[in-house]
């Protein structure tokens, strides 16, 4: 695709052509996609950036590499290191960040299509965006069971066990307990697979925080329709953003880009004190 191609939909390939596009009523279904950079100012390490990244600082768990913590099999073998780390992930300890409270608000002006998230830390809940409006493809937190017999856990339970960085056991046959976040060898969720063509009906797409890195997530920018506004705000360019003739580059800081589109929309006191009361 020719970079210098002009846009199709938008007046411009720029931030107040895109706020144009939405005050004027244009974007009524807005998907967001999002990844562990739309939680990282909360306090919460995403996994790939250099140095502050969860697997640069995994070390100390003497895991056989990085991404085993999240591998089931090694679960299986060993979950010790998994709960160790859910003791310092486990939502409850975290505020949601602005760019919670912009998926919200999107939600409360009646345009969020669907959030569809990579995170499994709740915060999307925690700012008020309805569980319905949600997808969260990599599971979350939200539930737990056996991974034997599958069967449910009680989550005062769990909560007791993470605190005290114990290992739940099921109640029926003695099997591990793990939340329901998805681990590497596991099926994403059904309401993944249910809700994968929704970005076709999209009249705008957000992506925010995510690397694009993770199949088959990755692959959800693929059924965008063509001249669709796609916006990224992200700090580095990913999943061929930006190259398309209806594309908007925001490259920086996640809450600093929605601040700005904010702005442009005239919506950023709105937000702030929306992000203020949570
Ligand atoms: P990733 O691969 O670590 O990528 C993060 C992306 O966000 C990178 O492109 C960064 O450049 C970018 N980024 C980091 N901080 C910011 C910021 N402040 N503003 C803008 N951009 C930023 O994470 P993905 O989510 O893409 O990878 C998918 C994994 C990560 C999923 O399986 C998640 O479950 C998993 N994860 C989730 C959490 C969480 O729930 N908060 C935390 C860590 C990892």
């Amino acid at each position: 695709i020719d970079e210098s191609a002009p846009s199709r939909t938008l007046a411009g390939r720029t931030l107040d052509a895109l706020a144009e596009y939405i005050k004027s009523g244009k974007a009524k279904k807005v998907v967001v996609m999002t990844g562990a950079g739309i939680s990282t100012s909360a306090g919460i390490p995403d996994f790939r950036s250099p140095d502050t990244g969860l697997y640069a600082n995994l070390a100390r768990l003497n895991l056989p590499y990085a991404e085993a913590v999240f591998d089931i099999s090694y679960f299986r073998k060993n979950p010790e290191p998994f709960y160790t780390l859910a003791h310092e992930l486990y939502p409850g300890k975290y505020r949601p960040t602005i760019t919670h409270s912009f998926i919200r608000l999107l939600h409360d002006k009646g345009m969020l299509l669907k959030h569809f998230t990579q995170n499994i830390d709740c915060l999307d809940r925690e700012a008020g965006v309805p569980g319905d409006k949600i997808v969260e493809a990599h599971g979350s937190f939200a539930r737990q069971s056996c991974i034997e017999c599958s069967m449910p856990y009680p989550e005062d339970e769990i909560k007791k066990h993470i605190e005290a960085k114990s290992i739940p056991r099921c109640e029926s046959c003695k099997g591990l307990v793990k939340p329901e976040i998805v681990f590497f060898g596991e099926q994403l969720p059904a309401d993944f697979f249910k809700h994968r063509m929704l970005p076709a009906e999209a009249d705008l797409v957000i992506v925010l925080g995510t690397s694009l890195t993770v199949q088959p997530f990755a692959s959800l920018p693929s059924m965008i329709r063509e001249h669709t506004p796609r916006l990224l705000i992200n700090k580095e360019r990913v999943g061929g953003i930006g190259s398309g003739s209806d594309d908007v580059l925001l490259i920086g800081d996640c809450d600093a880009g929605v601040r700005q589109l904010a702005e442009a929309c005239g919506w950023l006191d709105e937000l702030e004190s929306l992000w203020a009361q949570t």
